[in-house]
């Protein structure tokens, strides 16, 4: 039985919940403006009304957080911990007025001021605490575990710089370090109280107890402080209102007083700045191991705080730790917060004196992983003697957790290279921890992010597991939240929506899939194209503004926006680009598709051939845009500094989505869905949720070309020859000799010979054997984009069919078959 030891309240005293009308926001943004900002309306900048506006709306979350929390403590529900290094938030005003439906009383509370909030609302920072797919995913994911009242907190890290601003100079991509808390916070409150030592190295002292068994003793040899910081997120209709948790690094006194005393104050000092130094900057790897020290001290900093947080919720409520799987779900985000596995175990038997199989149950009852890639350079390893030497504690947990893996293992006479693949310790070269396996090992369910990758994952990387654990691999589709990326990015298409098949589509996406029938409804087409062609001159103008670029809105928008990687494959893009350049000089009578090409995206700062493709992007660019012979049939433009603001720009005013991946190699993909969901057609590979995007919006309704997976495979095993395949396909070869000649870059025809080589030499992301297969698809998209009503139908159908790429779908399914929690 469970006992109950909460002394919480649920009948505590609280304020009355705040009025949400015009007059009364009006009344309380200018409170607000004086008594919280200090300003005079009269002296008042855009900056100090967006501070006002926030701490308005922000009072009317803080009542529906209240109620969550208070609901969530008197049903004793379980709560999901989804743990991540990375959460990629963007802005949270249009986001909290949107789903709490404040947007029209705060545009006109504002109005009367004279205020325009489309103006002060672009100067929110973006919290761009994440590189991409991996961390949008945790944002859309919270927002709905809010919105199907699932209670759940968030545990992350505050950075105090999130990923790097990109500036391009000269054509090329510089970093420039990103400062969002450099006007303060209003979003989040500090917990002091909320506050735990976190500690790194020393060695572990044995002690045999009088059982006969060991009672082990972590002596660290240093010890820093985590300190909570909340965000509220609010659900749709403000139903729930979630925790986003994240922890910031301090030194354990601000200023040791025993230092002061010696006369040390500039080494006491220096002592807090190497604390701090923990969150100090998000790692821009994505999709690439980071491997530094710093690395591992983040995930085990946020893992161990966030453990020793919910642990100590758990007792307060429930009083011990039996229980612990009933009402907690942790979720690891790939593999980066895995430690927790040997952390749980620690706080378990080391630190509550439970036996080692009663710690083991309770853990992998309680855990559960996914993983987003299956990419080598990304699956996650540490060094055995620097894993030992920060986590020496952990490391002897991991050697028994392996050793009753490998005698299991055994047991149902695994080979020797079965047991080499499964083992937690890497033996080739240098020893290493692997994460994956460990988190693995340490989980009830282990899930993928697509239908494809998930297979891919059995017969990979995963292979031996799977074979000894066969049914704890699990796939979850990913998705993303309808709320930003229909609702909030694009208001046109929203209410041309509930114009036609009413306001309940709001609350049951699924019904998007009566648009159907206006798919070839001539005035709906045109309601429809007109929204598009809206969407398309304010990301135009944007363009303009930001790149002194003029575009056409009636051109087709060809968009590819997403991290820069070789195996995402802009480089076939802006090969096809230059090819089409030719064509277009070439046979000037043809009857050109007008077209504008749109890229975004940052690199690792040390991925030198992903910064590289940007440039070349861009000089192909300089080169195209300012030809005469082109007549304005082909633009580049390559959009610095992309982002998630930047994205619900781009998204709604998208023709063409490109989701072009080697097969195989991109696990999901979420960007793909925004773009569907927001009436754009797909050019792409069979890779990642492509495959069930296909399959929900119809094989008529998007344009599929290349290799699939397993021919990637098949052709690679067999010895792939690009050189054979650049010689026959004659425009790919004079695409690489003008790139070689300097074309693009005059003065310095070597630029690029980095990139030809590659791709004469190796070719391992298959562009060229995948070129040929992609123009053609492209002049199939041109063909289509010649028949505007044949293009708009299958937009529509697009639009119509991507409900089922609802995060609210993909939770509902973690809530069933991983957490077990009810879901709304
Ligand atoms: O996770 C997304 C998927 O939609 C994408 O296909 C996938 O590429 C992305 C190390 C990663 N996989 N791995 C990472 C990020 C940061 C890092 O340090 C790896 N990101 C993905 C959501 O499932």
């Amino acid at each position: 039985m469970v006992q109950t030891v909460t002394q919480i309240h649920p009948d505590a005293p609280k304020p009355a919940p705040r009025r949400t009308d015009a007059a009364t926001l009006r009344a309380e943004i200018l409170e607000k403006l004086a008594y919280t900002v200090g300003k005079d309306p009269l002296v008042a900048r855009d900056h100090d009304w967006l501070a006002a506006t926030i701490h308005a709306v922000r009072d009317r979350v803080i009542d529906h957080w209240m109620n969550s929390t208070r609901d969530a403590y008197a049903k004793s529900a379980k709560r999901v911990y989804y743990f991540s290094l990375e959460f990629l938030i963007g802005r949270l005003l249009r986001d909290a007025m949107s789903n709490l439906g404040l947007v029209e009383p705060v545009t006109q509370a504002l109005k009367s001021l004279n205020v325009d909030l489309d103006l002060v609302e672009a100067l929110e920072p973006d919290a761009a605490l994440g590189n991409g797919g991996l961390g949008r995913l945790a944002a859309c994911f919270m927002e709905s575990m809010a919105s199907v009242d699932i209670p759940a907190y968030g545990y992350g890290i505050r950075y105090q710089h999130g990923l790097f601003k990109q500036k391009i100079k000269d054509g090329q991509q510089i970093e420039l370090p990103e400062d969002w808390l450099a006007h303060g916070n209003p979003w989040e409150f500090e917990r002091r109280e909320a506050a735990y030592d976190i500690s790194f190295g020393g060695r572990v002292e044995t002690v045999e107890k009088d059982d006969n068994s060991f009672k082990h003793t972590w002596r660290p040899s240093e010890t820093v402080q985590a300190v909570a910081f909340d965000t509220p997120i609010a659900g749709w209709r403000g139903k729930r209102v979630n925790t986003l948790r994240l922890w910031s690094a301090q030194a354990l006194d601000p200023i040791r007083l025993d230092a002061f005393n010696r006369g040390d104050h500039v080494g006491a000092l220096a002592e807090q700045n190497r604390a701090e130094t923990i969150t100090q900057v998000l790692y821009p790897s994505d999709s690439t191991e980071a491997g530094q020290e710093l690395r591992l001290r983040q995930e085990y900093f946020f893992v161990s705080a966030s453990l020793q947080d919910l642990v100590r919720r758990h007792l307060k409520q429930f009083g011990a730790l039996e229980s612990l799987p009933d009402k907690v779900a942790i979720q690891l985000n790939d593999t980066h917060p895995a430690v927790a596995v040997a952390e749980l175990m620690r706080i378990l038997v080391d630190l509550n004196g439970l036996d080692w199989d009663a710690a083991w149950a309770l853990t992998t009852a309680s855990i559960s992983y996914t993983n987003h890639t299956l990419l080598p350079e990304a699956l996650e390893t540490w060094p055995l003697h620097l894993f030992e030497r920060l986590l020496p504690r952990h490391m002897q947990i991991i050697y028994a957790i392996n050793a009753k893996l490998l005698q299991e293992a055994r047991a149902r006479s695994a080979s020797d290279a079965q047991l080499a693949s499964l083992s937690l310790i890497d033996e080739h070269g240098g020893r290493r921890v692997r994460m994956g396996q460990l988190a693995f090992a340490g989980s009830h369910k282990v899930n993928g992010v697509s239908g494809l990758h998930t297979e891919l994952m059995k017969t990979t990387v995963f292979r031996d597991l799977n074979d000894l654990f066969p049914d704890r691999i699990t796939n979850k589709t990913n998705g993303i939240t309808p709320r930003r990326w229909l609702f909030q990015a694009n208001d046109g298409l929203t209410r041309l929506i509930t114009d036609a098949i009413g306001d309940k589509v709001l609350d049951d996406l699924d019904s998007l899939t009566e648009l159907n029938r206006f798919a070839g409804d001539a005035g709906f087409q045109q309601r429809f194209a007109e929204v598009k062609r809206a969407n398309k001159i304010r990301l135009a103008r944007e363009i303009q503004e930001r790149m002194g670029l003029k575009v056409d809105p009636s051109a087709m928008f060809d968009v590819q926006v997403k991290r820069i990687h070789e195996y995402k494959r802009q480089l076939l893009n802006i090969l096809e680009a230059i090819s089409v350049y030719n064509q277009i000089r070439s046979h000037p009578e043809k009857n050109w598709v007008p077209r504008v090409k749109i890229f975004g995206g940052k690199a690792a700062a040390s991925y030198w051939q992903a910064k590289l493709i940007i440039r070349l992007a861009n000089d192909v660019a300089r080169v195209v845009n300012a030809d005469p012979a082109v007549r304005g049939l082909l633009k580049v433009a390559f959009i610095p500094n992309y982002n998630v603001s930047l994205a619900e720009v781009i998204v709604p005013a998208a023709d063409l989505s490109e989701q072009i991946s080697t097969a195989g190699m991109e696990a999901s993909g979420t960007g793909n869905m925004k773009f569907a969901l927001n009436g754009a057609l797909t050019i792409g590979t069979l890779d990642g949720a492509n495959v069930e995007i296909r399959d929900h919006v119809g094989a008529d309704n998007i344009v599929i070309f290349g290799m699939t997976a397993e021919e990637v495979a098949q052709r690679r095993a067999q010895g792939y020859d690009p050189r054979s395949v650049i010689e026959a396909t004659p425009e790919l070869k004079d695409v690489l000799d003008m790139m070689r000649a300097g074309i693009f870059s005059p003065g310095e025809p070597d630029r690029y010979k980095g990139l030809i080589d590659v791709l004469y030499g190796s070719d391992w992301f298959l562009v060229a054997a995948d070129f040929a297969a992609y123009t053609k698809a492209q002049r199939q998209v041109d063909d289509l984009w010649s028949e505007p009503q044949r293009w708009h139908d299958k937009a529509i159908r697009n639009t119509a069919n991507m409900a089922w790429f609802s995060a609210d779908r993909t939770i509902r399914d973690y809530a069933r078959e991983i957490w077990t929690v009810p879901s709304m």
